[in-house]
């Protein structure tokens, strides 16, 4: 399709523009078909940028490898740029909207020439679901229109939903390397060098401009940057929640369904959560999404989720038949696989895959790798941030309801993060505003030495959304207590504060996690239904040990000990909310975040 084939003359002037800008060799309008896909494999493959994996063990799916520069999104790069500072928050990199735009522009101007502009009309949301929401993504990458594909419903479809006035996010994309007359990448990944990046957010006037990567969150524009950055802003002026949030469906051996929520930081397993299988038998999970949540009132006063997304973009290291069998089931066909290992007979391998690698593989540099398993300091294989990405309909333990456009109704939210210590096992809050208290001090043990943080500290990530949040994370709060205010208690999503990660002081696991995490879903589920009770305490409802099974493989002690409120370590962890979370949110705190950290203090020391 051709830009002046567009109806919508707002769009169509928006698109004239980017190509005075940018400068293309040619612009496409991309229809979202079949055909049009493997365009843009086909393309990748002849730029040298994909290799063609082996269609006899995994049809359909391709490998890329990026460049070293260009692995992972770029939070120092990651900028709001709202008009005044103060509404960026002190979570995010500002930039005045102003003088970000002036930079960016210099950087646009003639970045595409020799490459193809692709105009991706793309729905976050069921095509016309009341909840969904419109982008239009502006690239120069065929590697990013193959994965939004993927990810998103693209094309006609949604530019007939759009008609010749609807409302849509621009946003404009670049890998940021002109090519010269005749050029080709040629087996180079095209990017820009880090100083040149930018993932730039304008939350007044919704647009976002990406500029000199083209990998994962930084260049799929649908997914962190609107269905999460620019969405918090849009839910917070029209009363809703965009959240880092898996979905899930659960059923009880009765039959009886129910849909919860869950947001943790990233390493702590929540595309294995989402694609939980159950060891308490009878009991049945299903998948709604594994990323976001869209939640919107309905009219009988309940929250109604819909996963905006309509793939899954996951992390491949770890990823195995006993980690994740779904996962590994949903990749076997037509998905894009970025910097994995490639075996002798065209295959995909990573560390943690399950198994040894097959002989002698070719890893995420290019390079030839054998394993030497005796050899500690052997670089991966893999990188550690590759990724897979593929349809969500492939996945076998999708729910039927996963694309209804009404969403479903939420019974609990989850937060979590991994607390080697003090975090229980399992907490229900006693309030809404307890609830918000809790998803305010999510944290999580840092594991990757990487980070500018000493490995084995907990990093603070209010919600899981502290890259994510549009806005002052303080006037977040605020929006999730006001969102309370909106409905009454029994018709609002209980809250639960999990850990799957708790260690004894010698280091060792105490829970199992995997399918056995179930066990706790169970409990939720339970609480949700009103068929068991529960012994209150000081931070709020726990079971009774007789409402929880235990696994095999922990002992009584163990359970006991994942089940007790550790006073000690919640007053230290409240001294250290009290004297190193909340102040930095500044006069923005909700003062009923502090009253709440007043009460549950008074309770500990009762
Ligand atoms: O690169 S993404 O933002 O899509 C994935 C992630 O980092 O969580
Ligand atoms: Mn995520």
């Amino acid at each position: 399709m051709n830009v002046n084939d567009l109806k919508h003359a707002g769009l169509k002037k928006w698109v004239e523009e980017a190509v005075a800008l940018m400068t293309p060799d040619s612009v496409e309008v991309c229809d979202g078909s079949q055909a049009e896909y493997d365009r843009m494999i086909q393309s990748t493959i002849d730029a040298k940028l994909a290799i063609p994996l082996n269609s006899s063990i995994r049809p359909g799916c391709v490998l890329f490898r990026s460049d070293p520069s260009d692995v992972a999104r770029v939070e120092n790069r990651t900028y709001i740029a709202s008009e005044k500072e103060e509404d960026a928050g002190p979570t995010n990199n500002w930039i005045d909207p102003a003088q970000l735009k002036k930079t960016m522009k210099e950087l646009y101007s003639g970045c595409m020439k020799g490459r193809t502009m692709y105009v991706i009309p793309f729905s976050m949301g069921p095509v016309g679901s009341d909840i969904a929401k419109i982008g239009i993504e502006i690239t120069d990458s065929a590697y990013v229109v193959a994965n939004m594909h993927i990810m998103t419903r693209v094309g006609s479809k949604v530019l007939d939903v759009l008609g010749t006035n609807g409302e849509f996010v621009p946003c404009y994309h670049s890998v940021g390397k002109p090519l010269a007359a005749g050029e080709s990448d040629n087996g180079v990944w095209p990017c820009a060098p880090i100083e040149h990046k930018y993932i730039s957010h304008f939350p007044e006037t919704r647009e976002i401009w990406s500029y000199g990567s083209g990998y994962g969150g930084n260049a799929l524009l649908g997914k962190k940057c609107l269905a999460l950055r620019i969405a918090t802003v849009l839910a917070r002026d029209e009363g809703w929640l965009a959240e880092h949030m898996l979905i899930l469906k659960i059923t009880n051996p009765e039959g009886e369904s129910r849909y919860v929520t869950g947001a943790f930081p990233s390493a702590c397993g929540k595309t294995n959560l989402a694609m939980l299988i159950p060891t308490v038998p009878g009991w049945k999970v299903e998948t709604v999404g594994d990323d976001i949540a869209w939640m919107k009132f309905g009219k009988d006063g309940r929250l109604y989720a819909i996963n905006p997304e309509a793939g899954f973009f996951g992390v491949a290291p770890g990823t195995s038949m006993e980690s994740n069998p779904n996962a590994m089931h949903t990749i076997e066909k037509n998905t894009i696989f970025t910097n994995v290992a490639l075996t002798e007979d065209k295959d995909i391998w990573w560390e943690g895959i399950g198994y040894d690698a097959p002989g002698k593989l070719i890893d995420w540099n290019g390079n030839e790798w054998v394993q030497d398993k005796g050899n500690k300091e052997q670089k991966p294989a893999a990188h550690p941030n590759a990724r897979f990405t593929g349809p969500a309909k492939q996945c076998p333990c999708v729910a039927k309801e996963w694309e209804d456009p009404a969403g479903v109704p939420i019974s609990a939210f989850l937060f979590g993060g991994r607390r080697p210590k003090t975090i229980p096992l399992v907490n229900e809050a006693k309030s809404w505003i307890h609830g918000v208290f809790m998803g305010s001090i999510v944290g999580s043990e840092v594991t990757a030495a990487a980070l500018d943080v000493k490995a084995g500290t907990i990093r603070r990530d209010p919600f899981a959304m502290l890259p994510f949040c549009g806005y002052h994370m303080g006037d977040y709060f605020q929006h999730w207590i006001n969102i309370g205010n909106k409905s009454t208690e029994d018709k609002l999503p209980k809250i639960f504060f999990v850990n799957w990660f708790r260690k004894t002081a010698e280091g060792k696991w105490l829970w199992p996690g995997y399918g056995e995490n179930s066990r706790v879903l169970a409990w939720i589920f339970n609480r949700c239904a009103g068929k068991v009770g529960a012994n209150e305490t000081a931070i709020g409802f726990m079971p009774k040990p007789e409402d929880i099974t235990r696994p095999e493989s922990v002992s009584e002690d163990d359970m006991k000990e994942l089940l007790t409120v550790d006073t000690e370590g919640w007053k230290a962890e409240i001294a250290d909310i009290r004297a190193n979370h909340y102040p930095k949110f500044g006069d923005k705190l909700p003062k009923e975040l502090f009253a709440e950290l007043d009460a549950i203090e008074k309770r500990l020391n009762a």
